[in-house]
């Protein structure tokens, strides 16, 4: 019989098995190297993501939205450096992950422009960076967000490519579901006899839209973003319909899973695009009942407001076939991250999905796993360490065991 490691030695051996642990990262923005320009990668990209918009317009409040949204984007990542990362300590969670990337490249976190970055990032291909990056985020696979909707994606999808494993689709829905009747237009221009009636022959169609998307994406899940007014059923809104007659059970005949992401307030401030969206509690009650309704469904779910988390792993406990999973978005800060993970771990033991990195551009996959794996690790470690101070022997197989229930992507294609 193995013997347990000893009290001292726990939090060691956990963070060393979640440091050789490939973990399976179950919602990203990034796309398949072959599917060219829609992957974002290299510094630019890093400095302009949305979170860090957001941020550089709290340090220039004097700044027009316009005159920055004007600029080129090497002119607005040149400007977000110098606003952000050399006028003031880059102290906010994505300035940190900026840096843990420079520092994982072995590049200068101290520079006082982008010009000597740049270079080095000139100087990688897509090819072999998308290696590099998964090797330096310990990622085995991500899950991409396909929307079929999108001409320019769509266009990479019809024209088809060789796909890489480590690339899994899922079918995002947000146009679908919850644009109604505009996803209907879009559904007619590729050729499906939908109306906005919702008719039965509409419905028919839209499960053979969602078939042959799942098909052709080999998709390993179907997803909708949904905001905190989410109510279910609710007679009045197209979105119930489209759930119960078309997604739910298309999910139940292919064995797919639905993620819903629950809590988003689009473009309270539309200047900021994509740095525009907000947060609201949803009542989790809507989500019960769903689940209660479709006990043949199985529902990933995450949500935005801190508050809704707790009901959430209580919802899971009542219903076996909801997986909360991430702490998503404005919640994938380290304080966060250790509360939910804490609370999840003693409600709901194993049984989660802990993290997902919603990364938008490669190079991300770096430090949001860096940083997820550090803060998870170290609530992990407690919660053995407690173990061991019961008289229960904990042994390194048994960590690595548990580690990949929860960081392979659960029962994910
Ligand atoms: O709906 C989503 O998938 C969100 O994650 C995104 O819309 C959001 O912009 C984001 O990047 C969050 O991290
Ligand atoms: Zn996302």
């Amino acid at each position: 019989m193995k013997s347990g490691i000893p009290l001292k030695s726990v939090r060691t051996a956990v963070n060393k098995a979640l440091a050789r642990m490939p973990v399976v990262d179950i919602h990203t923005h990034l796309f398949d190297p072959a599917m060219g320009n829609l992957l974002l990668w290299g510094i630019d990209e890093l400095i302009t993501y949305h979170y860090l918009v957001a941020e550089v317009f709290r340090a220039r409040p004097d700044m027009e939205y316009k005159s920055f949204f004007n600029l080129s984007k090497p002119r607005q990542a040149d400007l977000v450096w110098d606003e952000l990362f050399v006028r003031r300590s880059p102290v906010s969670e994505a300035c940190r992950g900026v840096l843990t990337v420079l520092q994982a490249l072995g590049l200068n976190s101290n520079a006082k422009s982008l010009a000597g970055l740049r270079r080095y990032f000139s100087g990688q291909t897509a090819q072999g960076y998308v290696d590099k990056v998964f090797k330096l985020a310990g990622v085995s696979r991500v899950y991409m967000t396909n929307d079929p909707l999108d001409p320019a994606e769509r266009k990479v999808w019809e024209r088809g490519f060789e796909r890489d494993p480590r690339f899994r689709g899922v079918l995002r829905l947000d146009g679908v579901l919850m644009a109604w009747p505009q996803g209907c237009e879009r559904l007619q221009a590729m050729g499906y006899g939908v109306d906005s009636s919702l008719s039965g022959q509409t419905m028919a169609e839209i499960r053979r839209f969602l078939r042959e998307w799942c098909r052709r994406l080999e998709a390993g899940y179907m997803a909708v973003s949904l905001p905190p007014s989410f109510r279910y059923p609710d007679v009045t809104s197209s979105l119930t319909s489209l759930l119960i007659k078309a997604v739910l059970p298309v999910a139940k005949e292919l064995d797919l899973p639905v993620a819903m992401m629950i809590g988003v307030k689009k473009l309270v401030n539309p200047v900021l695009g994509l740095a525009g969206d907000s947060v609201g509690k949803a009542d989790i009650e809507n989500l019960e009942r769903l689940a209660n309704d479709f006990r043949g469904n199985r529902f990933l779910v995450t949500c935005l407001a801190r508050e809704n988390m707790h009901e959430l792993c209580v919802a899971a406990r009542k219903f076996k076939n909801i997986t909360p999973f991430g702490c998503w978005w404005f919640l994938n800060t380290p304080s966060l991250i250790r509360e939910i993970t804490a609370m999840r771990l003693e409600l709901l033991g194993l049984s989660f999905i802990p993290q997902h990195s919603d990364a938008r551009v490669l190079d991300q996959l770096i430090y949001k796993w860096n940083h997820s794996r550090a803060v998870i690790g170290g609530v992990l470690a407690d919660k053995y360490e407690d173990l061991v101070r019961t008289g229960r022997r904990v042994t390194e197989a048994d960590i690595t065991r548990d580690l990949k229930l929860l960081f392979d992507g659960g029962r994910l294609r």
